[in-house]
């Protein structure tokens, strides 16, 4: 389960296209190899290796945005330099204990930090943190709580900065009432005709209505602020130490916008607790692990704690079920769509990965008053 970085080789169109792009970036050295990542179901995402004079190898991440998904790519590279330069600065002056590395985008030529390729796209390129590894599946209660205080550390690294510099790249993303509209708008157009497979699917999701609207409300009320958050805390954008297998930093800030901290608290439950793989077929191994939950309540509160509101807090546990059936909503919409929106590896794919989503959304309702409890004795023992 665990990786220092899955890649593969490029074709030599590819390769091409890559070493190009890369040749762009203020990058010291010599391009010698690109491989293409592995991860994310988004954008395009590659490791290459530079050499320097001295012979000695360094590596960086280059992304292609894709923009079909991030309509407006240069606001999402004005959001990321915001948030990374106020990061870089925060822990270089002041918050050292809150993470030794950081990530940080390289010039390009133009003078910005992206630059266009061939054919098309904006890249952008960042330092690749040797000597880290990331998990798909979280081992052990270790690692959930280190987790937690990395997307803790997070929110309260951006907790300062003035909303008004990072623009909302991608509208209502988190938003479950027009998720769940839009997973009914799918259901009438049936444009590919699999609407009559997913019955049991959506008599689910149409039996969990009641839920779309509880964050929305409170957000109405007043009760529940809008901060900036990070938007796709699933545990494989935690970097770890090889060694000390302690969090060093998350990655993935594309979708930093204004949110909710319980929507990234819930992308937290949803991806950690459970040891299946997203795509999972076999339901039977999709499993809420309550003590992975505590230690991610403890992580993400040993570091977060103080900027948290109460009601923040008793909507912890219920924030993992809302997320859960969230990205359930949103794997089966693009199944009924045609798989247009998550890339795909098999047919069938985006409905796998919508049943595990549900299949964990119903674990954790049934566990949900004893999940609140912890996270409300552990706020209160702070
Ligand atoms: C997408 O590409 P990746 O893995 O970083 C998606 C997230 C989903 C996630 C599900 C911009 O993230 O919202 O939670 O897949 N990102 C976008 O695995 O839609
Ligand atoms: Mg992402």
């Amino acid at each position: 389960m665990q990786s220092d970085i899955h890649t593969q080789a490029l074709v030599s169109e590819a390769a091409a296209l890559v070493e190009g792009v890369a040749d762009q970036f203020a990058i010291e050295g010599q391009y010698v190899a690109g491989e293409e990542v592995n991860s994310g179901h988004i954008n395009s995402t590659f490791l290459v290796t530079f050499e320097l004079e001295s012979g000695e190898r360094r590596r960086y991440i280059l992304q292609r945005i894709n923009e079909n998904v991030f309509k407006d790519p240069l606001a999402v590279m004005r959001n990321v330099e915001c948030v990374t330069s106020h990061i870089n600065w925060k822990v270089l002056r002041k918050k050292r204990g809150l993470g030794g590395q950081t990530l940080s985008l390289y010039p390009h030529k133009t003078g910005r930090f992206y630059g266009s390729g061939e054919g098309g796209g904006i890249w952008r390129c960042y330092n690749y943190l040797e000597g880290c590894k990331t998990y798909d599946v979280v081992e052990n209660a270790r690692q959930a709580y280190e987790a937690g205080r990395a997307f803790g550390a997070f929110q309260n690294l951006v907790s300062d900065l003035p909303p008004g510099e990072i623009v909302e790249t991608i509208p209502d993303f988190h938003n479950t009432r027009k998720r769940f509209d839009a997973l009914m708008g799918a259901v009438e157009e049936d444009r590919h005709g699999r609407v009559a497979s997913v019955q049991s699917e959506l008599d689910f999701v149409r039996g969990s209505e009641g839920i779309v609207d509880r964050l929305l409300e409170l957000v109405d009320r007043g009760l529940l602020p809008l901060r900036i958050t990070h938007n796709d805390t699933k545990i494989n954008n935690v970097l770890f130490d090889q060694e000390t297998d302690e969090a060093v930093c998350v990655i993935d800030l594309d979708t930093v916008m204004p949110g909710l901290s319980l929507y990234d608290f819930g992308d937290l439950v949803r991806t950690a607790t459970n040891p299946a793989a997203e795509d999972e077929r076999d339901l039977t191994k999709v499993k809420l692990r309550v003590r992975i939950f505590e230690s991610l309540v403890e992580g993400y509160l040993a570091s977060a704690g103080q900027v948290l509101t109460e009601e923040e807090v008793l909507q912890m546990a219920f924030s993992g079920r809302l997320i859960s059936l969230e990205l359930g909503m949103r794997f089966l919409t693009d199944h009924l769509n045609g798989d247009e929106y998550f890339r795909i590896a098999r047919e069938g794919q985006n409905l796998d990965r919508a049943r595990t989503q549900l299949c964990l959304a119903r674990q954790i309702e049934e566990s949900e008053e004893e999940m609140k409890h912890y996270a409300l004795k552990v706020a209160n023992a702070r």
